[in-house]
């Protein structure tokens, strides 16, 4: 038995199997049709276009096989009359690779031009435009490196397809070329991570300015929301124990340091713009992770730890819905670890506003500290308004307090 032979029947038994599917298909539809009468089970659209998508796939592998068997028998039958084979295969494979190059830059070109522009929006952060930079930089050198290598790819593949007339040249090895090869790429990668080694130095170990103190803000993460707490008049946010956790205190804050006792909560994220702000994440069960997109931070919150960064944001929100266009525009932070089943929630409004705005709201933050957690605490109960609404004199009477707690201490 020759190889053709074998090759033959090996092709009608992959149609034989195709058509015994397609048919199986068709019978199955019929019955679904003929069935119409019965309870209809509703199988969804998804389902149905799966399989409307695996049946239009089955006929176009069943066309080509066709299309493959017709020009074999064209190819035998010029074959068994002695003319010469009629198809030169290396010419047609050397063109179709030639039309993947042209199509294929096609697309990249079409992919950045169309959806080029949903990327990342603006940044809204002083750091944000160096991480911009960084990914344009990053961006620009490997697109040419694409363009070059696939242009060569393929472009070799046509120009050196299989000739009569020419002998393949031996050419196994050359060390000028390999030198190229390595040294380039390796001085452009470390180029490259050098500058987002720094940059990221430059926010996650940033030395604090004496005369531009950033705003402390904690951040608390836990399976499905974020509390977040605002240092109060000290600036400080005070410390925070595990053990201390019940369920008034539910982020187990430790009121016996003076630092907490004027510690704010707040429903939204409030942001004076252009100052800076100094982030503190922690975790009460499992790893999440804390994501600004339009201030370009994000960095895990972990259980047991304290990680933070610095930023300052650089357009108000009202700026920002004027930019965009877009009346409704907010800000948000999110949650970009799937944590679990109510990850898709975690998401809170972050507002950037100016300075006195700023203050006007922070004046209406309530403390944590309420007389349960006094009695908790065995801290005196204190007199009734300790902190009235947008009330600074009285602001400026813990904060006094404050201070003579810290000396007595
Ligand atoms: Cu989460």
């Amino acid at each position: 038995m020759s190889l053709r032979k074998f090759i033959t029947n090996k092709t009608t038994a992959a149609l034989a199997v195709l058509i015994t599917v397609f048919a199986n298909t068709s019978v199955f539809a019929q019955d679904a049709a003929g069935a119409a009468a019965a309870p209809k089970v509703d199988m969804g659209e998804v389902y149905k276009s799966v399989i409307f998508y695996i049946l239009v796939f089955l006929a176009v592998c069943l066309f080509i096989a066709i299309i493959g068997k017709a020009i074999k028998v064209y190819e035998l039958s010029r074959e068994a009359q002695g003319k010469p084979v009629g198809i030169n295969w290396n010419r047609v494979h050397a063109s179709l690779f030639a039309l993947f190059l042209v199509i294929g830059l096609y697309g990249v070109y079409w992919e950045y031009t169309v959806h080029g522009s949903m990327l990342l929006p603006d940044a809204a952060s002083e750091h944000g435009k160096k991480i911009d930079e960084m990914f344009n930089l990053t961006l620009i050198i490997t697109t040419i490196v694409f363009v070059v290598t696939h242009i060569l790819l393929f472009g070799f593949s046509y120009i050196y397809k299989y000739s009569a007339k020419r002998k393949a040249y031996y050419y196994p090895h050359n060390n000028t070329i390999e030198k190229i090869w390595t040294i380039v790429p390796a001085l452009v990668l470390t180029v490259l991570v050098l500058m987002g080694f720094l940059t990221w130095r430059s926010i996650f170990f940033k030395v604090e300015d004496p005369n531009n103190k950033p705003l402390q803000i904690e951040v608390t993460s836990e399976q499905f929301k974020w509390s977040i707490r605002y240092p109060g008049a000290d600036g400080i946010v005070g410390n925070k124990n595990y053990k201390l956790t019940t369920a008034t205190n539910p982020l187990g804050i430790d009121f016996k340091d003076i630092n907490s006792r004027d510690d704010e909560m707040a429903d939204e994220m409030v942001l004076p713009v252009g100052k800076p702000v100094k982030l503190i994440l922690t975790s009460k069960d499992v790893i999440h992770s804390f994501y600004m997109p339009h201030f370009r931070v994000q960095l895990n919150t972990v259980p047991g730890m304290r990680t933070m960064f610095e930023f300052t944001p650089t357009k108000t929100t009202a700026e920002m819905q004027q930019e965009t266009n877009d009346p409704n525009f907010k800000y948000l932070f999110l949650c970009a670890k799937i944590c679990g089943s109510g990850h898709y929630n975690m998401q809170k409004v972050v507002r950037v506003v100016s300075e006195a705005e700023y203050k006007t709201w922070i004046a209406e933050q309530k403390t944590y500290l309420n007389d349960d957690l006094r009695k908790q605490f065995n801290l005196p109960v204190a007199p009734a308004a300790v902190k009235s609404v947008a009330d600074s004199a009285t602001k400026d009477s813990v904060a006094v307090k404050t201070n003579q707690m810290a000396l007595n201490k």
